[in-house]
């Protein structure tokens, strides 16, 4: 039994896996915050790494046979360092929600003040959103973006920390389509004594590839998933200069936290960093973000309303509300026709975060796939045409869904996805 293989230990699940793998092929995935690692990625992530434990730090740990170990997460801590130029890298935390309790555990005592972006304006759960064990263990308080441009405002930032003097301010965040001001954030912390996190995790890969500014030098902590734009395993990493910081982000993370770390993604992570590593990943990145910008360009062409006028980066925020149609029927509709979105709230969003006013895109998947600016076009012309027919309520929309899902399989036919057969 221990050595047959998938398919005959498990026919069901082996058969979903290659039906995910199929939908995965032949839809054109959007989701901004997705994408497809390669090969060497994939095959790290499915080693015997999995088998391990491995609880504390290289040359620290409490369970024996770390021989190999060390060395694997060893390197995967200087790859960090050195793509991202910084000091000290953890490259434990499970995901991004753990990474992020990790700095509150560091530099908090409950009931502390956070100052974070707030979830509807494109902040993270854990930077202190109500629902959050972070919003209901501390107190936050939240900025936004302003009205008028959609963007953040760096008085009101300034203002909320010069009256709450929070302990900790966020950056960052899951919807944030413009250029991050790292500097502008690094000012007020300083100003009102508190640690600076930045939370790059849909930018990473962005970050890595020069694409967008980097926090180093300016943030105290970074945290980073390392699945979204800088395609690695799902995980995640904590970084910071100063060794008081490092030290604390550590205990944080194990023992305060966590228990072994996942080995095979430690593997998976330092293989990805070194990708991220090659000239090709500063290609990479500089074509997500024109690909963004062409999209976003089509769609303004075509009457849709993004949230702060267009992009910066990998990501664009649209509210649908001059189309006549909320973002769930709106990205259902999509999916049917092979392109995945996810529905999200928009500034000031009049309507409820399960059926919101807003849909989300991004352009790393597509861009892992090799796309470039024409088909950038073409997918922002099915998107309208797919949403303008469903909100019309029209009787040949399904005819309009169908066509553009048959397009959809021929255009991902000729732009084969890494890492899938
Ligand atoms: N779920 C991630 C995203 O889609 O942005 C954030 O945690």
């Amino acid at each position: 039994m221990a050595e047959n293989s998938l398919n005959v230990v498990d026919p069901e699940i082996a058969e979903l896996i290659r039906a995910e793998e199929r939908r995965q092929t032949d839809t054109v995935k959007l989701i901004a915050s997705e994408n497809y690692v390669s090969r060497a990625v994939l095959e790290a992530t499915g080693t015997v790494l999995t088998n391990k434990y491995s609880e504390g730090y290289p040359g620290k740990r409490y369970y024996e046979g770390q021989q190999v170990i060390d060395k694997i997460e060893t390197i995967a801590v200087e790859r960090a360092r050195s793509v991202f130029g910084v000091r000290h890298a953890n490259v434990q935390p499970y995901s991004g929600s753990p990474a992020n309790l990790a700095i509150y555990l560091a530099f908090l005592k409950p009931g502390d003040t956070v100052l974070g972006m707030g979830l509807p304006f494109g902040g993270h759960l854990t930077h202190g959103w109500s629902v959050s064990a972070t919003g209901k263990w501390f107190n936050p308080v939240r900025y936004g973006v302003r009205r008028d441009t959609g963007r953040v405002d760096m008085d009101e930032v300034r203002a909320l920390a010069l009256e709450h003097r929070p302990k900790l301010i966020f950056c960052g965040g899951t919807a944030i389509p413009r250029t991050i001001d790292f500097p502008a954030f690094a000012e007020i912390a300083r100003e009102v004594g508190a640690v600076l996190a930045a939370d790059i995790a849909h930018i990473a890969g962005l970050v890595a590839g020069g694409a967008h500014p980097s926090p180093a030098g300016h943030a105290d902590v970074i945290s980073t998933t390392t699945h979204k734009t800088l395609r690695g395993p799902r995980g995640a990493m904590l970084m910071a200069d100063s060794d008081e910081h490092a030290t604390a982000l550590n205990k944080a993370v194990f023992p305060g936290l966590q228990g072994g770390p996942h080995n095979h993604t430690t593997a998976a992570i330092a293989v990805a960093l070194h990708e991220a590593a090659q000239p090709e990943f500063k290609a990479y990145a500089a074509q997500i973000v024109k690909n963004a910008k062409a999209l976003a360009d089509e769609l303004l062409a075509r009457g849709f309303d993004l949230v702060s006028g267009g992009t910066d980066n990998h990501l664009i925020l649209m509210d649908l509300t001059p189309k006549g149609i909320g973002g769930k029927p709106a990205a259902q509709a999509l999916d049917r026709a092979g392109l995945e979105t996810n529905y999200n709230a928009v500034p000031f969003d009049p309507r409820k975060p399960f059926d919101p006013s807003g849909i989300r895109i991004g352009t790393p998947s597509v861009t892992s796939r090799g796309m470039g600016e024409a088909e950038m076009r073409q997918i922002g012309t099915w998107i309208d045409e797919v949403v303008t027919a469903v909100a019309k309520g029209e009787a040949e929309a399904e005819d309009v869904i169908t066509r553009v899902r048959r397009e959809v399989t021929e255009l991902t036919a000729q732009f084969p996805a890494p890492g899938l057969s």
